[in-house]
């Protein structure tokens, strides 16, 4: 499964590098790649609970999805 998450906080390189350190540790998730400009990040994810952990890691990380 995909979604692309917007992360209004991405403000620079630096935030991507975070945000892939820190969904590196969510079990499920598969695949990321942020985009700077769009304040976006792709993820691939194998099930909703991993979806709903990654949320939360970014939330705790102050990167909160908005969708
Ligand atoms: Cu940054």
């Amino acid at each position: 499964m995909k979604k692309t998450l917007s992360i209004p906080t991405i403000s620079c390189g630096h935030c991507l590098m975070s945000i892939k350190r820190e969904l590196g540790f969510v079990d499920g998730v598969d695949y990321i790649d942020g985009n700077v400009d769009a304040k976006t990040v792709l993820i691939e994810y194998s099930n909703d609970a991993a979806l709903d952990q990654a949320r939360a890691v970014l939330a705790e990380a102050g990167y909160a999805p908005t969708n």
